[in-house]
Formats: C-alpha cells, sequence, structure tokens
C-alpha cells in the first residue's frame, strides 16, 4: 500500500504531489474541493482537525497533518531521493529555517487574503484585511529574495524539499503576477524546481499557465 495524498489543485498539497513525484513513491489523490468548503466536513476534519489541506496518510495508516511536516516526514522515510541534508550537516538547518518560515509567516496571509471574513466580526472589514493581508505576503517573499537569495536554489547548487516548498507557495497571492517584477531569485528558483521531469506534470495541473 502506498500514501494516500487529500488535497485540492493549487493548494497545499502541491508541494506534497511534488515530491512524492520527486521520490517516485505510490500515491492515491483524494479530492477535497474547497471551492465548496468540503475541507470543513466533519468526515474530513476526524484527519484534519483544523480543517485543512493537505493531509497525508502514511502506508502504515498514520496521519500527518502540517505541510511542513508532512515534507521533512517524506525526506526521512525516502533518504535515498536526498531531498534533505542529514541531521548533522548545518545545510538541513537552513533549508528548515526558509521552510518554516514561509509556513509561519506567509502561509497565514494566504489565509487572511483567501478568508478574510474570518478576522472581522464586521463584513465590510474584509476587503481591507485582504489588502493587508497581501502586502505582508509580499513583504515576507521581499525578505526571501534578499535574505535566503536562492541561487539557483536555497541551498545553492544542492536541490531538496525547501526548492519544492518555496517554489509552488510563491504562486500564490497572486505571486505569479507581481514576482517577476520584485524577485528574480525567487523567480528563477522557480524555473529550476517546475522544469524538473519528475515535477513538471504535477507543476503544470496545481499552477495555471
Ligand atoms: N498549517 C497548514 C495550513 C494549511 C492551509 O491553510 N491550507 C489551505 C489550502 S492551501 C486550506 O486548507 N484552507 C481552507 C480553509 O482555511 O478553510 C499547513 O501548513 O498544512
Amino acid at each position: 500500500m502506498g500514501y494516500i495524498l487529500y488535497g485540492d489543485a493549487g493548494s497545499g498539497s502541491g508541494p506534497v504531489e511534488m515530491a512524492l513525484a520527486e521520490i517516485g513513491a505510490q500515491v492515491e489523490l483524494r479530492d477535497v474541493p474547497l471551492a465548496t468548503n468540503a475541507q470543513l466536513a466533519t468526515d474530513y476534519r476526524k484527519l484534519n482537525p483544523m480543517g485543512r489541506l493537505p493531509t497525508l496518510i502514511l502506508p502504515d495508516g498514520t496521519v500527518v497533518t502540517e505541510s511542513v511536516a508532512i515534507l521533512i516526514a517524506l525526506a526521512d522515510r525516502h533518504l535515498e531521493a536526498g531531498l534533505l541534508p542529514a541531521g548533522h550537516e548545518s545545510a538541513r538547518a537552513t533549508a528548515l529555517r526558509w521552510m518554516v518560515l514561509v509556513a509561519t509567516e506567509f502561509y497565514p496571509h494566504v489565509t487572511r487574503f483567501d478568508y478574510p471574513d474570518r478576522f472581522s466580526a464586521e463584513p465590510a472589514h474584509a476587503p481591507a484585511i485582504a489588502e493587508r493581508a497581501r502586502e505582508m505576503a509580499r513583504e515576507v517573499w521581499r525578505l526571501i529574495e534578499r535574505e535566503c537569495a536562492p541561487s539557483p536554489f536555497v541551498l545553492g547548487d544542492r536541490f531538496s524539499m525547501a526548492d519544492i516548498y518555496l517554489a509552488a507557495l510563491s504562486r500564490w497571492n497572486e505571486g505569479a503576477r507581481w514576482m517577476p517584477l520584485e524577485c528574480p531569485r525567487v523567480e528563477a528558483l522557480v524555473r529550476a524546481v517546475s522544469a524538473r521531469p519528475r515535477i513538471a506534470p504535477v507543476w503544470r495541473r496545481h499552477v495555471p499557465g
């Protein structure tokens, strides 16, 4: 039995699917359409109590939520794919640093951008919340461009899980439209990741255009 991945096109299941493709692991994809709020259904929340995508079920039935936890677990379970440096290597700390920064500092702005009505009891506040989330998200990517400075990968010449995660999430919140103007290093990373033979078909399904 292989992995089971709950997700939707263009969501956080994208980088997980890309990692599984890079590994060459067998996976059954189960759709949870965000358009109909299927992630909030009672049955799905038994797996992912937050009501979020993605959720990965390991071959032994273990449930893993939280995109970065899923990607680290996959890298550790498939050492032969070399998707994260070993625990004693400083490069692992660097890869995790940027993955966790994106998960904790950028991803919440995506939620505010996509669901601004959750963040105020006053419906009229929603457009301002979404706009502020968009601006703050851009600040995070400007910081990544400047401080992480991928070249072309987060670890320089060494491809890693961090590249998959950063490249995929950089397309959200209209990133594909504005990032080429402001973040050329992130754009080069996106080109390098999306062109990888095993990732390319998955990339096309998750990133329109
Ligand atoms: N901390 C979670 C965040 C997941 C998340 O927010 N996923 C989005 C899709 S990309 C989602 O399910 N949103 C639906 C909702 O918030 O109702 C992770 O890293 O996996």
